[in-house]
């Protein structure tokens, strides 16, 4: 399957793995990169020494390319976007925030820049400031979000920009991925989905919850504070907006959150942890390998597309 994407970052198949905080480290990244997707480390809020670590470990287990997502609220970004360059890495998605003081070293040393995006100005802001692509994310996704979902942003920002979209944001299998392709999208980033993938290091109980989830199994918490963060529902999200209808002062509703999300992936407390995940999470049944993932998300997508074509002949 070829796009401006697979050719882009030299990679097979247009399927990018989403930059989870705790989650996506060198083991997940090398097991999506292998089977021919863009693997990612997220840097989250690691510091820049630990990334250094990751990338070194991720490039041990896999030839194929890999990427960094750096999280612009972390407070040690700087570095990490300096690490990013000192290590070679060919690729770097940016998330929860505008990258643009980084562009410029890191067009410099050859790095693709991928920012994701919530909104058509912020697409058409990073055009403009050189990125390679943008990832168009709904609000559909687990972790940060904005406000527009995936069905009206991806078709708006690829009006908008003429470098190539990657859709993200609800989307966990191959109807999911044709209809992104249908909207514009040049490949897809899931998060959701590969945080249940078998090579996901994550806790069993995460991924039981995620697999166990309905449609309507989501909160939004953080959207008085502006930071808005999709997680499963559970006793902390509940909290969460209990204290949030009441007028809860900020420090008080950080407190509750300090380190939860380390507390669900790494330890398994899903209940006063905090279990970011998608909308989608009600679509995903098993644990797959990340191999299975991808190679059925491309096969059923074009099955999807040959089957709906076929309404329209005549
Ligand atoms: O970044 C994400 N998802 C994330 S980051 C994260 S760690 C975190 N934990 C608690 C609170 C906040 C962060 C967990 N999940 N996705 C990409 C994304 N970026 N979604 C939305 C945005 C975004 C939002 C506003 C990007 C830029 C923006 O404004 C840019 C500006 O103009 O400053």
């Amino acid at each position: 399957m070829k796009t401006r994407i697979t050719e882009l970052l030299g990679i097979q198949y247009p399927v990018i793995q989403g930059g989870m905080a705790w989650v996506a480290e060198h083991t997940l990244a090398a097991a999506v990169s292998q089977a021919g997707g863009l693997g990612l480390i997220g840097a989250a809020s690691a510091p820049a020494e630990v990334v250094r670590e990751e990338i070194r470990k991720c490039a041990a287990l896999t030839d194929r390319p890999f990427g960094v997502n750096v999280m612009l609220l972390n407070p040690n970004a700087d570095e990490v976007a300096r690490v990013i360059v000192e290590e070679g890495v060919k690729v770097v998605t940016t998330g929860a925030g505008n990258p643009s003081r980084y562009m410029e070293m890191w067009k410099n040393a050859g790095v693709k820049v991928i920012p994701v995006v919530a909104s058509v100005a912020l697409a058409r802001m990073m055009e403009r400031t050189g990125a390679d692509a943008v990832v168009a994310e709904g609000m559909e996704s687990g972790g940060h979000i904005g406000q527009t979902t995936t069905m009206s942003l991806v078709p708006q920002v690829c009006d908008s920009v003429e470098i190539p979209v990657i859709a993200a944001g609800g989307i966990a299998d191959g109807r999911g991925m044709a209809a992104a392709f249908m909207l514009g999208a040049e490949a897809v980033q899931m998060g959701t989905r590969f945080c249940a993938a078998k090579e996901a290091i994550v806790h069993e109980n995460y991924k039981k919850k995620i697999i166990k989830a309905s449609d309507i199994d989501s909160a939004v918490t953080g959207m008085s504070t502006g930071h808005p963060v999709r997680c499963l529902r559970n006793k902390m999200t509940r909290r969460y907006l209990e204290l949030e209808k009441s007028g809860a002062e900020f420090e008080e509703l950080e407190k509750l959150t300090l380190g939860s999300l380390r507390n669900a992936v790494i330890d398994g407390d899903v209940t006063g942890g905090t279990v970011m995940a998608g909308q989608i999470s009600g679509l995903i049944k098993e644990e797959k390998s990340c191999r299975e993932i991808i190679e059925g998300i491309v096969r059923d997508a074009m099955l999807a597309v040959q089957e709906k074509g076929a309404l329209w002949e005549n």
